[in-house]
């Protein structure tokens, strides 16, 4: 299997995050990369590689411009504010909701940051933008590679992605990866593309952008948005509209669901896509799933995500990985390279 590895992953380093009225420190560090890397590298996984820059308009396939733009100049616009900004995070804390205008662009950047986000938790760095836009180009790697004939590929990058929407950053994401790279596949022709999300938070970015759309089938196991973030989407009731009438597949499941029950549900979004007739699957691999998860309710053991691998294998069709969440620092590198591992020994 290629892997494409984003150096650049570590210049996105959020201090804080406001959680439940206070600054507590980010949970998702550059150490959980640096764990899966050293993990491939114990194990003799793969060939690592860096990606080639792709340019903005591949961007431009999923995101709005003028959300690039704000992201590509948030930092500098944040530090010029006051020069102690350079000590801080930028954070939002004011949002455009229900009856609010969203078509003037503020000149406020506070505003825009609002504008463009959706909750307080996704802090923006001073080498955020670089992170992530590096992070897109591994998940492209990772595309052409399997245009190119590979099996499989790993796109081993943070800032995660299946938050980010079409022009908004939030639940630690701002470019969506695996929507990124599934536009490629489809820009290079395949005709049908699936998307499957096993992060513990449902992929709410991901759903919004092909909600409308019949060629790429979006499925999902997560936990229950009554209880679970990201709250406001994520239901079973969304099966897709107009041209995507049929093509979203949401399975929430309840906090404390172990692995038997998860991998019911497994089965369940993978018949949906073999019955789609997807040519290929993007898989936004978080395993926050596991057991051990600070954030995050599922009961799956490291041993399981062999399994995970082995189901995935199983559908002979061409594999993504696209890194996603995965909160249990130490853990994230075994689990991660278990999914990897049950999928090529099989
Ligand atoms: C990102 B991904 C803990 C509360 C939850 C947002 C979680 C984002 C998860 N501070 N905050 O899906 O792993
Ligand atoms: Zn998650």
């Amino acid at each position: 299997m290629k892997i494409f590895y984003n150096e650049a992953h570590a210049q996105h380093h959020g201090r804080h995050e406001m959680f439940r009225g206070e600054l507590v420190p980010c949970f998702e560090v550059p150490a959980r990369a640096d764990y899966v890397l050293q993990e491939l590298n114990a194990r003799k996984f793969g060939s690592i590689a860096s990606a080639p820059e792709v340019p903005r308009t591949v961007l431009e396939r999923i995101h709005a411009p003028r959300y690039l733009d704000f992201l590509a100049g948030a930092w500098n616009e944040w530090v010029a504010l006051d020069p102690r900004n350079a000590e801080r995070d930028a954070i939002p804390s004011y949002w455009p909701i229900r009856t609010f205008r969203t078509d003037v662009l503020p000149a406020s950047f506070f505003a825009r940051m609002g504008l463009f986000s959706f909750d307080a938790g996704s802090p923006i760095t001073a080498g955020t933008w670089d992170a992530a836009r590096r992070g897109a180009d591994c998940a492209v790697a990772g595309a052409r590679a399997l245009l190119a004939g590979e099996r499989a590929a790993f796109a081993l990058t943070r800032p995660p992605g299946h938050h980010a929407g079409h022009d908004f950053f939030g639940g630690y994401c701002f470019l969506n990866n695996a929507a990124i790279a599934a536009q490629v596949l489809r820009d290079a022709g395949l005709q049908k593309v699936a998307v499957l999300d096993l992060d513990y938070h449902h992929g709410n970015g991901t759903q919004a952008i092909f909600y409308e759309r019949g060629d790429v089938f979006f499925a999902s196991v997560h936990g229950n948005p009554h209880t679970e973030y990201p709250y406001y989407l994520g239901y079973a009731d969304e099966t897709g509209s107009g041209a995507g009438a049929g093509c979203n597949l949401n399975l929430p499941l309840p906090r404390g669901t172990g692995f038997a029950a998860w991998r019911e549900a497994l089965a369940q979004a993978l018949a949906a896509i073999r019955g789609f007739g997807a040519e290929a699957i993007v898989l936004s691999l978080g395993v926050d799933t596991f057991e051990g998860d600070p954030i995050s309710g599922f009961g799956l053991r490291s041993d399981d995500y062999l399994r995970v691998g082995e189901a995935l294998a199983r559908t002979g069709l061409p594999m993504l990985f696209v890194f996603e969440g995965g909160y249990a620092v130490a853990e994230v590198g075994r689990n991660t390279v278990n999914v990897l591992e049950g999928f090529e020994m099989l």
